[in-house]
């Protein structure tokens, strides 16, 4: 099957594409390909998940914690058609194989429509500690889990609405920034401390312990003009985390049409990944669990 589907990599990377973007539809997206899946990639899905399930515990917010066991025994990758057999009647959301990164405007479109890209390909054995593209271990135990949370499934569905009325590049520039700051490295302020919920920290080992206890990074109260203004770096440890107190808060912060928002940041300078601005509210970072 011909397609236009052309291959995205993050940035101006020169590195080749790693999923087969010839067999994505007109969508982007594609067939799982679940039968194609290796008995070793089964098992290093398995390893993966065993890894992070002793990492998440009391760094993970309970929300997360709490739908992990959708994602079924983990003995081996599952069959995306079985997570939206529970994920469809739980919030109207589904999963859709991708051969990757996708461009913005088919991003927008899935989210949207309650369609949640998630990579079909598994990293190396080389790259079990860290992968730079998002992978089907990254999007599946990072981000599927959340999706079964009402209201961060609303979130998602009115970012990607709101990502369809972006108009002009810079929108879509500011729109990536809220997406990478709360979807991918959010962390939440709950009575038992900070806690993630962003995606690219769940499924990461180091960075789940240091976003809530390193001293090094910013750890700064979500604002939705604030953290557009904020550049992020896609291949090292956040330098600032944004802090929410509530998944409502998220919805209610950024569920209204941007336009006013976009037209105040034209005259707003853009901030470094590392910037504090004056009286802004910033958190502490957790006390360093004690040794057992
Ligand atoms: N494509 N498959 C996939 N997964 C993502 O997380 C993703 C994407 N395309 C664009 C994108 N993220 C970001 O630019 C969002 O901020 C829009
Ligand atoms: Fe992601």
């Amino acid at each position: 099957m011909q397609t236009t589907a052309k291959p995205v990599t993050y940035g101006a990377s020169d590195r080749p594409p790693r999923g087969d973007y010839s067999r994505a539809r007109e969508d982007y997206t594609c067939d799982q390909g679940w039968d194609a899946y290796t008995a070793d990639e089964h098992g290093r899905y398995a390893r993966l998940v065993a890894r992070q399930l002793k990492h998440v515990e009391g760094r993970a917010c309970d929300e997360f914690i709490a739908a992990l066991s959708h994602l079924g025994d983990a003995q081996g990758i599952p069959r995306f058609e079985n997570i939206n057999q529970l994920l469809k009647p739980a919030t109207g959301w589904e999963i859709v194989a991708v051969p990757g990164l996708i461009p913005e405007r088919e991003f927008f479109t899935l989210l949207a429509n309650r369609r949640f890209p998630v990579t079909y390909w598994l990293r190396t054995e080389a790259e079990f500690d860290y992968i730079v593209e998002p992978d089907l271990f990254h999007d599946l135990f990072g981000h599927v889990p959340l999706l079964f949370d009402p209201v961060f499934a609303d979130y998602i569905q009115a970012f990607g609405a709101g990502g369809l009325k972006a108009e002009g590049l810079h929108a879509l520039e500011y729109l990536s920034r809220i997406y990478w700051y709360t979807v991918e490295f959010g962390i939440m302020q709950t009575p038992k401390g900070l806690r993630a919920y962003g995606a690219g920290i769940l499924s990461s080992v180091g960075e789940l312990e240091h976003c809530l206890t390193s001293p090094q990074p910013n750890r700064v109260a979500f604002d939705a003009l604030r953290l557009m203004r904020t550049r992020y770096k896609i291949d090292t440890y956040q330098e600032t985390y944004f802090v929410i107190e509530s998944f409502d808060e998220l919805f209610d912060a950024t569920a209204p049409d941007f336009a006013p928002l976009y037209q105040a940041l034209r005259d707003l300078p853009e901030l470094p990944a590392n910037a504090v601005e004056p009286g802004e509210r910033t958190y502490a970072p957790n006390p360093l669990a004690q040794p057992a």
